[in-house]
């Protein structure tokens, strides 16, 4: 039980930032958060605060002064990060500065996740990715984590206690349809209504390590609980799932017939075959480990988007 424990998240009007808020409440923290927009999370006391106002970031830390800090504020997208480099970087690297600042400032230490990415190790030369695989930033958007690891390094030498998580592949009800499981639902459903008829697809050879959102946010849970400050984690699925395959489960649950046309502009000049983690250092740290079966999360997204076409 957490009751009245303090808990902050940026970005929390985020796909993963909602998920982590709502669990977060029902294990009896009090949520408070930011974003850069103006938004309602139910339950949460919500402040619209651009990370990068680092004299509004640093007043509302010193007021709520959070017992824990989840930094999810990002700009997320891979493929957007390629025409916006320089803000793409700003966010993380400034963004994350201020945060910091603001704790110290605020002269409380509070547990700090901050949320890296699989795309740090960019194109590896072997699987599983462990923690040690060298890191290879493929993006602006990779070299962004990449950086803020290092921001991370150098304030926990200062004392703050910062963990960090490679967060690999995760989906879900409600995450945006740029994403690869959101499009083929969104797409499956609209045949179904019969506003669309096929579903349009990228390269579905690739293999790729999938968790659902859920399980994500238990795991983030258990970082702030079980992990070391100071140390970084693979947060993955540790399987390898084909994408093609995948279709066509999430294909057979719909009666209608789908039709499946690859589009040349859906497919990446590079694709690396098969990614998949090795996640033994987050299980031996806190004995997580996915619970969702990855069928029935395609069922759910299935759903989410059966109700919004
Ligand atoms: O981009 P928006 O308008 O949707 O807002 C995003 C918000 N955000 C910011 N908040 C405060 N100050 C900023 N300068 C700023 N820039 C962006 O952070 C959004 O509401 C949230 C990030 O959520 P998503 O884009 O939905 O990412 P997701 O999937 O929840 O990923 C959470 C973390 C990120 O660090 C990713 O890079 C990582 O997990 O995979």
């Amino acid at each position: 039980m957490h009751f009245l424990m303090k808990a902050f998240i940026t970005g929390i009007n985020g796909f993963v930032g909602r998920y982590l808020a709502k669990y977060l409440l029902e294990k009896g923290f009090e949520v408070t958060g930011i974003d850069r927009n103006s938004v309602e999370v139910k339950g949460c006391d919500v402040e619209e605060c651009d990370i990068l106002d680092k004299e509004k970031v640093e007043l509302l830390i010193e007021k709520i002064k959070p017992d824990v800090i989840f930094h999810l504020a990002a700009l997320s997208s891979v493929k957007q990060s390629f025409s916006n480099p320089e803000d793409t970087k700003k966010v993380s690297i400034e963004g994350t500065k201020n945060l910091f600042d603001a704790v110290i400032e605020a002269n409380i230490n509070p547990v700090i996740l901050v949320i890296s990415s699989l795309q740090v190790y960019g194109a590896p030369d072997k699987v599983p990715i462990t923690e040690d695989s060298e890191l290879r930033p493929a993006s602006p958007y990779a070299e962004a984590k990449v950086e803020q690891e290092k921001l991370c390094k150098e304030y926990f030498k200062k004392g703050l206690k910062i963990i960090i998580t490679r967060s690999f592949n995760h989906t879900g009800p409600e995450q945006s349809e740029e994403f690869v499981w959101p499009s083929f639902a969104k797409q499956i459903a609209e045949i179904e209504t019969g506003k669309r008829k096929e579903i349009k697809v990228g390269n579905l050879s690739v293999k790729r390590d999938f968790s659902d959102v859920r399980d994500i946010v238990r795991a983030y849970l258990l970082a702030v609980e079980k992990c070391e400050p100071g140390e970084t984690y693979n947060i993955c699925s540790g399987k390898a799932y084909n994408i093609g395959e995948m279709l066509d489960i999430l294909k057979s649950y719909s009666t209608t017939d789908i039709q499946v046309i690859v589009e040349p502009s859906r497919l990446r000049k590079i694709d690396v075959p098969l990614l998949y983690g090795n996640n033994s250092k987050f299980f031996k740290a806190t004995g997580w480990k996915p619970e969702i079966p990855f069928e029935q999360t395609l069922k759910d997204i299935l759903e989410y988007w059966r109700k919004r076409v």
